[in-house]
């Protein structure tokens, strides 16, 4: 009997588990654009028409390749309007009942899947280094899940930048080289961008159309939107933007939204590239010597070590993760999250991009919007919405455990150690934020001082309980136990302030 192969919009690779798992034959592969997918978060329009525009030109090649394809655009009449709905319609039109499904990367998803009342074959996406089976035995019985040691794992697997079973260069880390302050100027022309063709202007319109209203920017649409394009893309930074990536990794400048990095994030979730032939393009590049030891590790640590782990923690912890509050935060995410007017450059130019590219690179992600957000004591659930929503590369299995995890401490410290707070200091070291700014970075008290300065004394002082016996945290708080006390007050009663404004929804 006929079964369907179903693909969903990040799952666009020709060795996906479901295709592999069908017969080419006779079974017929369903993919549906559908509204529950594309509104349950109110998604960046470039990220939908980016999903739009790859998913029908992976459906015209499955097409070309000699598969059945039952594709369904989201202003089709007959559009059931969510997953399991779309394949119930196509089970019924093709005389089905079972469905070969590549497990999702949301629970939410999975869920709606379980519940579906056709027979579901699910096998897992194994476009992974780790499978589930991997990671839960690594994680068996360890105390901490500490990153560096599941990626040490990663290199050895893979063989990637390894010598004679040793880590090439005798490290199995170069990050102390990756944290150089901004250059003069990024003198890399990329990211590659493709002019849309007819299938993505006609995603376009139907986009701005039904998603105009979503906070970003659909034009001009520049994204690579199927394999060739995204192999492009990615030849192209390995050859002029992965030389310097590595120094300036970790450095922000007004006005370069990409600076060096690879952007192909959104290409690697989707499926229009494989994680590990990007490693590779990456490690020939350093075996040819035009890609140095630092820039060339410290990728691969990225998409083998934290993109892999990432994975691993998401469907370790269960579907309760993203409703996590340790810290029981419980502010509302201001207005400027969604391009209203502050004061603070950093902020402004951090959400200016993410609102016009659907990116923003991961020192952004991490030390400014969501520095801001864990010391500001916003609600992390709202601040998970808010990046699965903004970014083009955003799915939970990702995103939840960056941002619930690693950026907003909600899990209690499972994937950090400590929480990533800094104050204005280590902004101005990595950018060229301050300069422009209106508030003063140097000023630690006043009505001039960096919102930052203020609001990590505030975070310090109100999480004490949890935080003074930290290893890592001692020496701040003995900084902060030496200041004098006028002065704490002062710093705590501007930071109260602040925050008040900032609630009652004033400029900030
Ligand atoms: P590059 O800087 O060029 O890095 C190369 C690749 O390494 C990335 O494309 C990605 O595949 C991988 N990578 C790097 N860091 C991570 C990480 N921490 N977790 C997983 N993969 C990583 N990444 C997403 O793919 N989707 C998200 O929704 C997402 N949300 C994030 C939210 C927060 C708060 C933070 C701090 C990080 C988030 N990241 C997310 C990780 C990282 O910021 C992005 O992968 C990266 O910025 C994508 O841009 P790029 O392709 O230019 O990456
Ligand atoms: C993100 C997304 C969007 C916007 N739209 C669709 C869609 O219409 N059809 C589809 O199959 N997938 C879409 N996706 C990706 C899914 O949301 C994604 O597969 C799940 O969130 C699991 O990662
Ligand atoms: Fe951001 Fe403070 Fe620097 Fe302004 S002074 S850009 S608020 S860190």
């Amino acid at each position: 009997m006929v079964k369907l192969a179903l693909v969903l919009g990040d799952q666009l690779s020709t060795h996906v588990a479901a295709l592999r798992h069908a017969n080419k034959e006779k079974d017929v592969v369903v993919m549906a654009e559908v509204t529950a997918e594309a509104t349950y978060v109110r998604h960046h329009p470039k990220k939908i028409a980016f999903i739009f525009a790859a998913m029908r030109k992976f459906a015209m090649r499955l097409k070309d390749d000699g598969w059945t394809v039952a594709y369904t655009q989201l202003d089709d009449r007959d559009n059931a309007g969510s997953i399991p709905g779309e394949l119930l319609r196509q089970a019924e039109i093709h005389g089905a009942d079972e469905v070969i499904v590549t497990q999702p990367g949301e629970w939410r998803l999975i869920q709606a899947l379980d519940d579906c009342p056709l027979t579901i074959h699910t096998h897992e996406d194994d476009r992974f280094i780790a499978s589930h089976k991997d990671f839960e035995s690594w994680a068996k019985g360890r105390k901490a899940l500490r990153m560096e040691y599941f990626y040490r794992d990663m290199r050895k697997k893979t063989g990637l930048m390894m010598e004679d079973g040793k880590p090439a260069g005798g490290d199995w880390n170069y990050d102390h080289d990756n944290r150089k302050a901004p250059p003069r100027d990024v003198d890399f022309g990329g990211p590659m961008q493709f002019t849309p063709d007819d299938v993505v202007e006609e995603v376009l319109v139907l986009v701005e159309d039904r998603f105009g209203d979503n906070f970003g920017d659909l034009r001009p649409f520049w994204f690579a939107t199927d394999h060739g394009q995204a192999r492009q893309h990615l030849a192209y930074w390995v050859k002029h933007g992965a030389p310097q990536f590595g120094d300036y990794q970790d450095a922000m400048m007004d006005d370069e939204p990409f600076m060096f990095h690879a952007l192909v994030g959104a290409y690697i979730n989707a499926g229009l590239l494989d994680p590990l032939e990007v490693c590779r393009a990456v490690e020939d590049a350093w075996r040819a010597g035009d890609v140095p030891i630092n820039a060339a590790e410290g990728f691969i640590r990225q998409v083998i070590g934290w993109r892999e782990y990432v994975r691993g923690i998401y469907f370790h912890e269960g579907p309760d993760y993203t409703s996590r509050n340790v810290l029981k935060h419980d502010r509302d995410l201001p207005p400027l999250y969604w391009g209203a007017k502050t004061w603070m450059n950093c902020l402004s130019q951090a959400v200016g991009q993410t609102k016009r590219e659907a990116y923003a690179h991961h020192i952004q992600r991490l030390m400014v919007t969501g520095n801001f957000a864990l010391m500001a004591g916003i609600d992390p659930h709202q601040v998970h919405e808010w990046y699965l929503e903004v970014y083009a590369d955003a799915y939970e299995w990702v995103e939840a455990p960056n941002v619930i995890g690693m950026s907003q401490f909600a899990d209690g410290g499972i994937i950090a150690s400590k929480p990533y707070i800094s104050s204005g200091n280590y902004i101005d070291k990595m950018s060229t934020y301050c300069k422009g700014c209106s508030y003063t970075v140097r000023d630690k008290t006043g009505k001039d001082a960096c919102p930052f300065n203020l609001l990590y004394w505030h975070f310090m002082d109100r999480h004490r309980d949890r935080f003074s016996q930290n290893p890592r945290m001692g020496q701040m708080y003995a900084t902060w136990d030496r200041m004098d006390e006028g002065k704490r007050k002062t710093v705590l009663a501007e930071a109260g302030a602040f925050l008040e404004k900032m609630e009652k929804g004033e400029t900030v």
